[in-house]
């Protein structure tokens, strides 16, 4: 059974979908969305759709919250972070995704999806996270808050804690070069950024990034949504 790790789509569900052809992805697979499904590119709705088609045609997809699920979450009840959230984090796009200006026009379905996101998981010997983990507390998959914003926060891996265990992770975009040096020394450093700014135009960016777990393998779709020219 193969395993795939994806993250950070932020809303181009066309790449989106032509990532999962050119893997096979199939019944027989699992796959594992690392969180920010949402904003800064043009279709939201049609990735979570996507991944509800998915779910209900009765394949694998196992969900985590990213900060951008947070920050759509909180303006439900926190008008500073809804002016936020649309202006500078691409959620007006995201609205109009839905066809609405307004957070109530989004769908119960959509929320409860939404709700139900794990911070984390753990599959085989890897730990899946959005962001990272914050390593300055004991016991660091106690810090919930950390697994959806934590950036720079390599130098304070415990590898007596991590043990044997790998942690894939997105949030931060890096370029392809340093993704795939990531996996070259992945025995040595244990950890795996998959996230490419699938929606930057920045050189060695703007693709979609999915690794095989077990054959730790990476594979890249350019982006083929139609993007705006402001898209951050
Ligand atoms: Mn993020």
């Amino acid at each position: 059974m193969r395993k795939f790790a994806i993250s950070d789509i932020h809303g181009c569900n066309q790449t989106f979908n032509a990532l999962l052809k050119k893997i096979e992805f199939s019944k027989s697979d699992q796959l594992f969305l690392l969180g920010d499904y949402i904003d800064r590119g043009p279709d939201s709705k049609g990735v979570l759709d996507t991944i509800f088609r998915l779910q209900d045609s009765g394949h694998s997809v196992s969900c985590l919250k990213g900060n951008h699920e947070e920050g759509l979450m909180k303006s439900r009840v926190d008008k500073d972070q809804l002016k936020t959230w649309c202006n500078y984090w691409g959620g007006e796009r995201t609205l109009r995704s839905f066809g609405t200006n307004d957070l109530n026009g989004i769908d119960r379905r959509y929320w409860r999806f939404f709700e139900e996101l794990s911070p984390y998981v753990e599959v085989d010997d890897y730990l899946l996270v959005h962001a990272g983990l914050n390593f300055e507390r004991k016991n660091p998959l106690e810090d919930l808050h950390a697994m959806r914003w934590i950036r720079s926060w390599y130098q304070n891996v415990d590898y007596g804690w991590l043990k044997n265990r790998v942690i894939v992770h997105g949030h931060t975009p890096k370029s392809r070069t340093m993704i795939e040096t990531d996996l070259e020394f992945l025995d040595t450093i244990q950890v795996v950024n998959i996230d490419n700014g699938c929606f930057r135009r920045d050189i060695e960016m703007g693709q979609l990034c999915a690794f095989e777990l077990t054959q730790k393998k990476l594979y890249f779709q350019g982006n083929i949504d139609s993007m705006e020219a402001n898209y951050t």
